[in-house]
């Protein structure tokens, strides 16, 4: 399997759902660098910025009113679990993206959170139906360690790319580490073919 193009790899057909390396579990395990952010959804922001044409922000009642959408997936965490059909509910990427007049010169994204957490993802990865800033999963909404309020899902790639009380995404000509990227996880982090360490 290669990653051509920058598109995350996916299984053949007839091939394992568990990516090598990894187990199941059933659970939902709390993984957090540092403490959990306090956030008020009266002072909420979520700002769209970088190559952007006109910074965008939003507050928590417009975030909330863009459309709706909800996906399934798998959750591979690069500590080794796996989690399979998570039901997230919340608003599409490519949703948000569409608020801002992007540059044509954007390739990647960083994602900024609430307690100072980054983690940056190329622009290709995150078109799909699968990528969403989700609210609820599995028809609960997400708790504060969880990433409650708001929290990245970009499940075809490992789950430290899944950005925790996200707040605001940076258009980027380039890439750039994020937190853990810095500290040597891989700037791509396909679990199919075991990208974990740069
Ligand atoms: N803001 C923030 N987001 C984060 C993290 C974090 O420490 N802070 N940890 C990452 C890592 S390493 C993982 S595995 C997942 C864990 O999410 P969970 O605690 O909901 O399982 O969140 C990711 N997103
Ligand atoms: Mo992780």
């Amino acid at each position: 399997m290669t990653s051509d193009a920058g598109q995350p790899t996916r299984p053949p057909f007839g091939a394992p759902r568990l990516p090598p390396g990894q187990r199941l579990t059933e659970g939902w395990p709390v993984l957090t660098y540092g403490g959990v952010p306090r956030i008020d959804l009266a002072t909420w922001e979520f700002r769209i910025f970088g190559l952007v044409e006109h910074e965008v922000t939003l507050n928590w009642e417009q975030f909330n009113a863009l459309p709706q959408t909800s996906d399934v997936s798998d959750i591979h965490c690069v500590t080794t679990w796996s989690s399979y059909d998570n039901r997230w509910d919340g608003v599409r990427f490519r949703d948000v993206m569409a608020l801002a007049k992007v540059s044509a010169e954007a390739t990647h994204v960083m994602f900024h959170c609430y307690g100072g957490y980054t983690t940056n993802v190329a622009l290709s990865e995150l078109m799909g139906d699968e990528v969403l800033f989700a609210h609820t999963r599995n028809g609960e909404p997400i708790s504060a360690d969880h990433g409650g309020p708001l929290r990245g899902v970009v499940p075809r790639l490992y789950f430290w790319k899944s950005a925790k009380w996200v707040r605001g995404i940076e258009f980027m000509a380039g890439d750039r580490p994020g937190f853990w990227e810095m500290y040597g996880y891989h700037m791509h982090g396909d679990p199919w073919i075991e990208e974990r360490y740069g």
